[in-house]
């Protein structure tokens, strides 16, 4: 216990440690990649096409030569003639860099101006004249695979249709048998719509381009700087030891900064060819047209049910629209990411899920958005199917999670799918949230509202999400294997510096790193300092996204920090001229075990490792490790929702919101809380508000933040958090689970099933997202389901 108090006070494990990094940032002291002005620096713009699909005839850029201040206009012909004007996607595509043959999606990358300035290479851009003859455009799966649908792309020569790839994975002959003997089938068909993470900061490059030195700095806004410059050095040819990727400060990432984007190859090649410094940032719309989109997903699935409630089966079918390259960042094994870790929570014999993904004339992106690869859809159709088949089976929507969970005693569970889950207490999680929800009370409260014509409801969502990709026989991304590293040197004074292969975008990791280091050493918070993001310095990992950084990068701090611990014990036995075996550890200190009051602190080993080693030891107080898990680790977590609906209006306000978040040790607790809260706040959005889709001709329509809402502290209802169920992860060496993505993935389908649940009994079933006022209005009036994405609906 006193341990545990002595940890708190040197802001160890469980300390609610305000975040470091807020000093500067709060201050206007951060130093994002807009801040770096470099000597002799020039600026890029981006010419976007305006059509959706169109063959382009010609491209005149004298007009823009001829304007005082330009430097370099880049078009798809240039980059052709240096291999460049197409590059590899992490999905084993290729993507345009800038558009050669046709244009392919509203906003793609036509051309690109350098300048003396950022307005006179707007100003170019427009001077530039393309010549573009429309083609046939498609929005939506059903038109990619239509008879006589125009094939997008047609620059592959062994591609003579619009899709992707057919993918399965489960076990078919099971899931039907599961299903001949089922009572009763349950189905349900859903869109999640597709959604931008519009991170504050958009995305941007500086290339440095040294031909003296032949060295390549580029500062950039990346979730994964490693990957990057294994990319650039595999793309653009460059020897790797001569490519140096700086991730600033970011401005939030939330999966919009993991991909490689056009602007960062053309900025590069635009510094390799002036030899100049080479500034590219992009705008809002630029970032809201053209990046990292998420989801857009069709689902089709059953349930086979047994009469009393339990569940024999599942078969589950997507329909994913990737847009015109398949680009998406998830681990090469599995074309629909983890979109299989669905119903992973329930104990369910067999399960069958196949997918398609098809081109449509719509940016590309996949599976960015706080977002594991695909479990928000999965955890969203999870718990829209499970509400549905506990309606059918007329069954309480509590029971029917209870009795279907994974039970305490059954873990290690595999799941029909394959995943292998190491702990949770479902049953306990969902108990607390139902207690602070006041279940009984308020279905007896929505029962009497009911006869007087009020409509109230509730929705529960419950799941376990696979965080922390990967372990590396299983998770690589392009063959490189996702484990993840840690680096610290201890100082002589007892100060350390650590680094690590992941790279922080608002998470808190100064913040938290510090504190596992605090955790194993004693060392206080304070005297770590902690670094990521720069390839030149940090040591080598696939960044961070997946939540992936406290189950591996996390895991990799704690085991340096071992690696330094089992040196110093060593200096230690020396200092107190005893055998290593005669020393114990406490927080901070070692003693001798005959004689505690004969102690070394962590401080003084570290002098000694600088200037009274043993004979024969190496100098030093510095060490790696590199981290590759055994596997994923699976918070769960219990979001339970209450809303009132106005049948006049179709308005739903939510009255209360609770969550139980079940992440394993909490390392930070306050860091966790705001981890949880931005989630919830990001569900509600997708839930309530926002909405970025296309015409038929498809142009954009939210492509920017009058149309695309971003909630506010206004619209953002209160959220009750519980913290009191904690299952340490058996496999990670603090027991911490990750948690950074968990309320965005399980929040939406709360809400949504509270909105369902108020209008039981009229007939809808399904609502597809955003929960807009005119589309509950028109489900209560007109007492029919709406789907899709208007103007133009999934049905048409
Ligand atoms: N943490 C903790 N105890 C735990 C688990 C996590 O104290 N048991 C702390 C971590 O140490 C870290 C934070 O919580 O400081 C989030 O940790 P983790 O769950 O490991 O997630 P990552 O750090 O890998 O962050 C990635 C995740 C993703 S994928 C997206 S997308 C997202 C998210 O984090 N983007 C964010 N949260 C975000 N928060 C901010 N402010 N900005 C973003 O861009
Ligand atoms: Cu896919 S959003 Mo996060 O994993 O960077």
């Amino acid at each position: 216990m006193s341990q545990a108090l002595d940890e708190i006070k040197i802001g160890g494990l469980g300390a609610s440690r305000k975040r470091v990094e807020d000093n500067r940032f709060i201050r206007g002291k951060g130093n994002y990649t807009d801040d770096i002005t470099l000597p002799g620096m020039l600026h890029m713009e981006i010419l976007r096409s305006p059509l959706a699909h169109a063959r382009i005839s010609s491209i005149d850029t004298s007009k823009a030569w001829d304007i005082p201040g330009v430097h370099l206009v880049l078009t798809g012909e240039m980059m052709a003639t240096r291999n460049l004007a197409w590059m590899p996607t992490l999905s084993y595509d290729t993507q345009a860099v800038l558009a050669t043959d046709k244009v392919r999606f509203q906003g793609q990358e036509v051309a690109c101006v350098i300048a003396d300035d950022p307005y006179i290479a707007k100003d170019a851009c427009e001077a530039i004249d393309v010549d573009y003859e429309p083609l046939p455009v498609i929005v939506n799966p059903g038109q990619a695979v239509a008879e006589g649908a125009p094939v997008i792309r047609d620059d592959k020569d062994s591609q003579r249709d619009n899709v992707i790839y057919d993918w399965e994975v489960g076990d078919a002959a099971g899931t039907d048998r599961a299903f001949a003997q089922a009572d009763v089938i349950s189905k349900l068909k859903l869109h999640y719509p597709r959604s931008h993470p519009s991170p504050i900061e958009c995305c941007g490059s500086i290339a440095d381009f040294n031909r003296a030195t032949s060295k390549l700095t580029v500062y950039m806004t990346t979730q994964a700087p490693h990957i990057i410059r294994a990319a650039v050095a595999l793309v653009a040819e460059l020897p790797e030891h001569m490519i140096r990727i700086i991730s600033p400060d970011i401005g939030g990432g939330f999966g919009n900064k993991v991909p490689v984007y056009p602007g960062y190859v053309c900025s590069i090649l635009a510094s390799i060819l002036l030899e100049r410094p080479v500034k590219w940032i992009e705008d809002k719309s630029g970032n809201l047209i053209s990046t990292g989109f998420a989801r857009d997903v069709y689902l089709d699935g059953e349930m086979a049910l047994r009469r009393d409630g339990k569940i024999l089966g599942v078969r589950i079918h997507t329909d994913a629209d990737h847009g015109a390259f398949f680009s998406d960042a998830q681990p090469s094994k599995f074309k629909i990411g983890l979109m299989h870790s669905a119903f992973a929570a329930y104990d369910i014999p067999a399960a069958h899920l196949t997918a398609r993904g098809t081109y449509s004339n719509k940016a590309p992106g996949g599976v960015a958005y706080r977002c594991s690869f695909r479990v928000t859809e999965a955890m969203f159709f999870q718990e829209r199917m499970i509400q549905a088949a506990a309606d059918d089976l007329g069954m309480d929507q509590a029971q029917f999670r209870r009795m279907n969970f994974v039970r305490d005693d059954q873990f290690p569970h595999r799941t029909p799918f394959g995943f292998l889950l190491d702990s949770g207490q479902y049953a306990k999680c969902l108990d607390v949230g139902l207690k602070a929800i006041g279940y009984e009370d308020f279905r007896r409260e929505q029962e009497e509202a009911r006869k007087r014509g009020r409509l109230l409801g509730l929705g529960i969502s419950t799941m376990t999400e696979p965080l922390g990709a990967g372990n590396s026989r299983e998770y690589d991304i392009l063959g490189i294997k996702m484990f993840d590293s840690a680096e610290l040197k201890v100082h002589m004074t007892g100060k350390a510096i650590l680094r690590t292969g992941a790279r922080t975008q608002g998470q808190g990791h100064e913040t938290t790193w510090a504190q596992i280091v605090s955790h194993e050493l004693g060392l206080p918070a304070e005297d770590v300092v902690v670094e990521e993001g720069d390839t030149d310095t940090a040591p080598f990992g696939m960044g961070t996204y997946a939540s992936r950084s406290t189950p591996v990068a996390g895991a990799a701090v704690a085991m340096v920090s071992r690696k330094i611990r089992a040196k110093a014990r060593k200096l230690a036995a020396h200092l107190l001229e005893v055998s290593e075996e005669d020393v114990e550890w406490e927080l901070g200190r070692f003693y001798v075990r005959s004689a505690p009051d004969r102690g070394v602190t962590i401080q003084e080993c570290a002098m000694a490792a600088y200037s009274n080693m043993p004979d024969g030891m190496e100098p030093g107080l510095e060490n790696t490790a590199y981290y590759d898990p055994p596997n994923l680790t699976w918070p769960f977590a219990c979001y339970i929702v209450t809303v009132e609906v106005d049948p006049q209006t179709g308005v739903w306000d939510v009255l209360k919101m609770v969550a139980v978040d079940d992440c394993g040790v909490r390392i930070n607790p306050m860091i966790v809380e705001g981890q949880i809260m931005g989630g919830l706040t990001e569900a509600y959005a997708m839930a309530s508000m926002q909405f970025i889709t296309f015409d038929a001709d498809g142009n954009c329509v939210g492509s920017n933040y009058m149309d695309y809402l971003l909630p506010s502290a206004w619209e953002t209802p209160g959220f009750e958090l519980h913290s009191e169920v904690v299952t340490p992860c058996p496999h990670h060496p603090i027991g911490a689970k990750g948690i950074g993505e968990c309320a965005a993935v399980g929040g939406p389908a709360a809400f949504v099933n509270a909105v369902m649940d108020a209008l039981s009994g009229m007939g809808v079933r399904n609502i597809d997202m955003p929960l807009l006022p005119d589309r509950v209005w028109e489900a209560i009036t007109y007492r029919r389901d709406i789907s899709g994405a208007p103007p133009v609906r999934s049905d048409d």
